[in-house]
């Protein structure tokens, strides 16, 4: 199975062409067993990903989590409108920001995100200051000038483009990126992600049909984070169908369900659908099945719930396996926890946007009001 290797370095995926996992005798490169033996290639458990791998996949999750605890704690202490956000969604979101092509321009995947992209940004390298500056609306926010809230990201240097509150509407939007890249690139590919009960909406049909029109279709992967509910609506009373992702058999689109609270399994089954898309110029769909860690959202109560937590979940897998060091893991979420109350510090005293700005960047008569200018 061809794979990308990521770098322990800050939070970055280094680009190494993808290799073939030997099939004899293996190299030297290590991996770890449950038992905490370090073996050459084979091991099962972490299917084949280097010490360096899962450590950066572990280091990023945690990083995650911590900042979006601190929005909870940011909103909780009157300092946000509202929250929404990604926890219990690390071990999917990670996977997925560290095998991004970054970048800007068609050559470059493109990213329609829905408001719990956080791990996925983290991945790709997004300062927490970024977040922070969003959830407290400061002017100094660069991805709305303070104008929207918590999770609804916008980075154009990355094709990320604006997350809508609006729910679905990125699946209709994702198509047009797609299909530019259909004709312009070999290689790069567009990601769009939503929720479970939001794949109720026709927006998420529409897209499924124009992804998968005969001899057009378009290099997608389109994702449904399913954590089996719609804010207060269960998807046991919602769904007649087994998996979200059923629905994209009927237009012959390439289907996975993969198990979301689980990075090992995440980074391999995407980096495999991902390969492939970026090969076939096909469309995937893939169900990944996760958490909801802390409710809905600020709406719901953002209270710790009763479910699987993906990053204690790991973390407990590696420590146990000898990858990680208890110390060395402590000391990583102090760490993480000290950058992140230190950042709201300081940008508790930035300036919140001023009312003349609030006709900043409007389309009518503002610098993107001509779309024969982009
Ligand atoms: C078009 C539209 N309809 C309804 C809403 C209100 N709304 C916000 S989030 C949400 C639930 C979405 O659930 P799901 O798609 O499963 O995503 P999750 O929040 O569980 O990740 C709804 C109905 C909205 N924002 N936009
Ligand atoms: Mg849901």
């Amino acid at each position: 199975m061809a794979r990308t290797q990521v770098s322990s370095s800050k939070n970055r995926k280094k680009k190494v062409p993808l290799k073939k996992a030997p099939s004899k005798k293996p190299k030297t490169k290590k991996v770890v067993r449950p038992s905490g033996k370090k073996t050459s290639s084979g091991g099962k458990s972490f299917s084949g990903l280097s010490l360096d791998q899962l450590r950066n996949m572990h280091e990023l999750m945690v990083k995650s989590r911590v900042l979006e605890e601190r929005l909870i704690k940011i909103y909780k202490a009157g300092g946000a409108f509202f929250w929404i956000g990604a926890p219990g969604e690390e071990a999917f979101g990670v996977p997925l920001g560290l095998l991004v092509d970054k970048g800007h321009g068609p050559k470059h995947d493109y990213l329609h995100l829905h408001y719990r992209g956080t791990p996925t940004l983290v991945a790709m390298g997004m300062p927490m200051i970024d977040s922070i500056r969003l959830i407290m609306n400061r002017a100094t926010d660069r991805c709305t000038g303070g104008r929207n809230f918590s999770n609804h990201y916008c980075f154009p240097e990355w094709n990320v483009v604006p997350v809508s509150s609006p729910i679905e509407v990125q699946y209709i939007m994702a198509l047009g990126t797609a299909r530019v890249q259909k004709r312009r690139s070999s290689k790069s590919l567009t990601i769009v992600t939503g929720g479970d009960a939001g794949s109720a909406e026709g927006d998420f049909a529409s897209s499924l049909i124009w992804a998968s029109r005969p001899k057009e279709e378009l290099p997608m992967l389109i994702t449904v984070q399913n954590n089996r509910w719609g804010i207060s609506t269960s998807y046991d009373t919602q769904h007649g169908e087994a998996n979200v992702s059923d629905r994209g058999k009927a237009f012959g689109i390439r289907t996975c369900v993969i198990n979301g609270n689980d990075p090992v399994e995440s980074y391999v089954k995407l980096s495999e659908e991902m390969n492939y898309i970026r090969k076939e110029r096909k469309p995937v769909l893939l169900e990944a099945q996760v958490s909801r860690l802390y409710g809905h959202s600020s709406a719901s109560g953002a209270n710790l719930v009763d479910e699987v937590d993906s990053v204690r979940q790991f973390e407990e897998r590696l420590l146990k396996a000898g990858v990680l060091k208890s110390q060395d893991v402590k000391e990583m979420w102090k760490n993480f926890e000290e950058e992140a109350r230190l950042t709201s510090e300081q940008v508790k005293d930035e300036p919140v946007p001023s009312a003349e700005s609030v006709w900043d960047h409007y389309y009518t008569n503002g610098e993107n009001g001509d779309w024969r200018k982009f």
